[in-house]
């Protein structure tokens, strides 16, 4: 039998294991090593140094969440920003709203859009959306150029060490607030309530010296350390569900865990984290 052990987490006592019957692809980048897997129990799985950024069995319950949550926030979104995300799961969410007129990904590793518009079909035809631009550069670097620019941005970011370190940073969230307009929503994918508490509440303290609205949700994806994953919400004006309406929801197609309840419910924290963000 083959393991492919994320040893992220294993100087803590923990790791995640998955057995894979072959590997696809194994290649390095200028950033990063990347790897597909053909697993036994979750379809594909792409891995960026070493640690799991999707498997077909669950990507959708994160990728519905960074896309939809944020969208359905904001009264009328027409521009949106994916920073990261060059594996297309989150831009094929996004394509599924005909209002948004403009699509920008900014991904800094072109070879992950490679990798993933040949393993991962299921997201390929994002890509070829008239809407959709995509650039190559580092997204933190880009956004300083941008104002008053996007009603939402999505951050799509691998963990907070490597290359997206810098995500994660004041400086970046201090961009993000002036690239959006007035109303704008920007999302960030933002660990592990049970493994990373003291590490959001910096985040969290960190993004309310910037933000009028700071909220922190979650989804639950198996294959992910903790079988959980958060998400800082930070809006220039309206919270999370003060634009939230059930027809427009319904409108969407292809939905596996988002739903209107859904997106209300992300909200509601367990004690532990409650208490912590209010400290
Ligand atoms: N601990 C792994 C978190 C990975 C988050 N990024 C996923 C990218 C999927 N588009």
């Amino acid at each position: 039998m083959n393991w492919f052990t994320e040893t992220l987490e294993t100087s803590l006592g923990r790791q995640v294991q998955i057995e894979y019957k072959k590997i696809l692809t194994s290649s390095h980048s200028d950033f990063q090593h990347l790897e597909v897997f053909e697993t036994v129990p979750y379809g594909k799985m792409l891995v960026l140094d070493g640690v799991i950024q999707l498997t077909e069995f669950d990507h959708f319950a994160y990728h519905e969440m960074l896309i939809h949550v944020p969208m359905n926030a904001h009264s009328n979104p027409k521009s949106l920003l994916i920073v990261g995300g060059g594996d297309g799961g989150a831009l094929a969410e996004a394509v599924k709203y005909p209002s948004l007129e403009t699509i920008i990904l900014c991904e800094i590793d072109k070879t992950v859009i490679d990798v993933s518009r040949k393993h991962f079909p299921e997201f390929d035809k994002a890509f070829d959306d008239k809407r959709v631009t995509v650039i190559i550069r580092d997204a933190a670097e880009y956004i300083k150029h941008k104002t008053n620019a996007f009603d939402v941005i999505a951050i799509d970011s691998s963990d907070p060490i490597g290359p997206a370190e810098i995500l994660f940073q004041e400086a970046f969230y201090r961009d993000v607030f002036s690239a959006l307009t007035e109303d704008g929503v920007a999302v960030s994918q933002s660990e592990s309530m049970y493994y990373h508490q003291d590490f959001i509440a910096e985040l969290f303290a960190q993004n309310k010296t910037i933000f009028p609205v700071n909220e922190y949700y979650y989804t639950l994806v198996p294959t992910y350390p903790s079988g959980t994953i958060g998400f800082s919400f930070c809006s220039r004006s309206s919270g999370p569900t003060t634009h939230l309406q059930a027809d427009r929801v319904a409108e969407l197609t292809g939905l596996r865990y988002y739903s209107e309840a859904i997106h209300r419910s992300a909200f509601v924290l367990p004690v532990f984290l409650r208490d912590k963000l209010a400290r």
